[in-house]
């Protein structure tokens, strides 16, 4: 056996299940809702809303890998579904992508007006930083220090705000060049799931060379991500013919399949697993979560 491959006794399912169900059971407790009610409710409207809770599992998962505990993480491991949250509630505004629904449910503006929605996402990414800061124990204050620098920096301009604003500004350029879109992806999505894995490994006390290498499994696997879910707009599009267009065909932007084709797209995407998971061979067991999420990514098929 290949020592990237998954163990055959490692269930992923299982493993995503029970970790999402701590984390629901953190976030649960994370928020009370006081007054002024209206921007709590707001807030927790969102936050628990589900999703799949990626991010935070691969901050537990990576703490785990490297020697660290659960507890020492889940604070963190909360602050970026706060993050990753507020950023689907502002992406969903009229300003932006202008969408209606999101995780099943109404989008927070549609629900709350877009002027609350706006603020419960400022007042979710406020919280994540404070939340780190007080709720994190056990972990020595520059590990502490570390881990909200780099969730600054992979939230702003050279970030998921920096992501953004490249993408807004690619609208309706069908042209636009790999470059262009791999500089979108890999700080509107790769950015937080980087800082996901990297913030879980210096929780769990990493050093240097294992951070950089745990740093290119995330980045390889946050492309990898964007380019299937391209992939998966494109395919799932075609077999709904007649149903709905895919956004990006309607919006006329460029995406990986429009550029390489579908079956190069598939190639890179693999590559990208691939080399992420190269990262992880001279880790021990404990990296089969980070091995088998890397496999999920490219074989999920909505
Ligand atoms: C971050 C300050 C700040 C402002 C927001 C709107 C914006 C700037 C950035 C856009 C970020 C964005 C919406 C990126 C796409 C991320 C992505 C891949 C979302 C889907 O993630 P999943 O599949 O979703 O993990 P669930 O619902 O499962 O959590």
């Amino acid at each position: 056996m290949m020592t990237t491959d998954v163990a055959a006794d490692f269930d992923l399912k299982t493993y995503l299940t029970t970790k999402c169900a701590e984390v629901e059971a953190a976030l649960e407790q994370s928020l009370t809702v006081v007054y002024p009610e209206t921007i709590y409710e707001s807030m927790r409207y969102s936050l628990m809303a589900g999703g799949k809770r990626l991010r935070p599992i691969l901050c537990l998962a990576t703490c785990e890998l490297v020697g660290g505990t659960i507890p020492q993480a889940m604070p963190t491991a909360c602050a970026l579904e706060m993050v990753h949250t507020m950023s689907l509630i502002h992406d969903d505004l009229p300003a932006m992508d202008n969408d209606d629904y999101r995780r099943g449910k109404l989008t927070n503006h549609k629900v709350y007006g877009d002027d609350v929605a706006i603020l419960a996402g400022d007042a979710l990414l406020a919280y994540a930083f404070e939340f780190i800061a007080d709720r994190t124990q056990g972990v020595a204050p520059q590990a502490v220090l570390d881990v909200i620098r780099r969730l600054g920096k992979a939230v702003g301009a050279a970030g998921l705000v920096g992501g953004q604003i490249v993408d807004l500004a690619s609208e309706g350029k069908p042209d636009t060049s790999i470059e262009t879109l791999n500089f979108i992806h890999m700080h509107k999505t790769a950015a937080l799931l980087e800082v996901s894995v990297v913030s879980g490994a210096v929780l769990g006390g990493a050093d240097y060379d294992t951070v950089e290498r745990l740093s290119r499994y995330a980045n390889n696997i946050g492309l990898a991500f964007q380019i299937v879910d391209d992939i998966l707009d494109i395919t799932s599009t075609q077999e709904e013919l007649g149903k709905s267009i895919g956004k990006d065909v309607q919006a006329q932007k460029a995406t990986y399949p429009s550029i390489w084709g579908l079956d190069e797209s598939q190639k890179q995407a693999d590559a990208l697993i691939q080399a992420a998971k190269d990262e992880l061979a001279t880790f021990g067991p404990l990296k089969q979560p980070l091995v088998a999420i890397a496999d999920y990514i490219t074989a999920r098929t909505h």
